[in-house]
């Protein structure tokens, strides 16, 4: 299956249930188990998602909103008139008419994303609440080599935009190949960059081990979602959410713990897994202020003004793309 929505644009082949497929026997085979966070995102984990935004524990969702919010006039100064927003994943339709209300007549949104079906809702949303705004999105994994389409900008400066820590899933080599592509992407203009902060470690595992058991629903989709889609035949009883902040790396890890000892097929191949080994799901990494202004200075950011909540659980930081 490949998505097309520009004509001057080719977006390879993105096939995702082969990855998930492919993916999944490389996690079982391996002596380390873990798979890529990506695949928690179908339509349940997505919902699942955005019941975690909403959690009292989950303070990174309302405290990004808060400083979007608190800071929109600051960022519209700094990004001028008729910017063209370019928005890495199309997760957040929230903040990002936050964004676009604040700016001086926007004149595009590029969002681009993996799933073209988010991306479709995504697109017909913004088309219809902004009809000034011109909406042209890219099927693509962004943290793949990426041409955007071209002529889409007026007079205006690329704006990057991304929001909610997805910058965490990466490890540091990938979050620096990320940021150089995305410095090549914004050429000129500027990235608005939200990252997590490290803190008190209790503060950090109660945002993953919510009291209600959404986060623990969350991991767990991933076996559901594997079950329904590969035909695996994972006991869902039989695996524990376990989530813990590894301090030295400064991450969160969540992992799906195997109670006890069991075998799990796929493809007509047995995988065994002892009483407590895992399948590692997610890191969350934290950063400092000044460790994510050092990343991106080091991709070729030149880094702006940073605005961080008084109690600083987050951070939104503006870093201006090389010329
Ligand atoms: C979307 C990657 C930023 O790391 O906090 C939330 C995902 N995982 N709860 C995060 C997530 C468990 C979230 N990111």
């Amino acid at each position: 299956m490949s998505f097309v929505m520009q004509p001057h644009l080719r977006v390879v082949d993105s096939a995702p249930e082969r990855d998930f497929r492919a993916d999944m026997h490389a996690a079982l085979a391996a002596p380390q188990r873990s798979i890529s966070p990506k695949y928690f995102y179908d339509a349940r984990g997505s919902q699942l998602f955005d019941a975690i935004c909403e959690l009292r524990e989950y303070y990174p969702t309302r405290t990004e909103l808060s400083l979007l919010r608190g800071h929109a006039a600051e960022i519209a100064a700094l990004a001028g008139r008729e910017a063209e927003v370019v928005e890495f994943g199309a997760g957040s339709l929230r903040k990002v008419r936050l964004l676009l209300d604040a700016l001086e007549n926007p004149a595009s949104y590029v969002p681009i994303d993996i799933s073209g079906e988010h991306l479709a809702q995504a697109a017909a949303q913004l088309r219809s609440d902004y009809p000034g705004l011109a909406v042209h999105p890219v099927a693509a994994d962004y943290t793949q080599p990426l041409q955007l389409p071209a002529g889409t900008r007026k007079s205006g400066m690329r704006l990057g935009f991304f929001p909610g820590s997805t910058i965490g899933n990466f490890d540091p080599e990938q979050a620096l190949r990320f940021l150089r592509m995305a410095a090549r992407v914004l050429r000129g203009g500027a990235l608005l960059l939200g990252a997590d902060l490290v803190k008190d470690p209790a503060v950090l595992h109660a945002a993953y081990n919510d009291e209600a058991g959404v986060t623990a629903a969350f991991n767990l989709n991933l076996l559901a979602r594997a079950n329904r889609e590969l035909g695996t035949d994972f006991d869902l009883d039989g695996f524990a959410h376990g989530a813990f902040y590894n301090s030295p790396q400064r991450r969160i890890e969540m992992h799906l713990v195997s109670r006890r000892a069991q075998r799990v097929q796929l493809d007509g191949q047995t995988y065994l897994f002892e009483d407590g080994e895992t399948l590692h799901t997610e890191n969350s990494h934290k950063f400092s202020v000044d460790s994510l202004r050092a990343l991106a200075a080091e991709a070729g950011f030149t880094a702006g003004p940073v605005w961080t909540d008084p109690n600083r659980l987050f951070s939104l930081h503006w870093l201006a793309a090389p010329a």
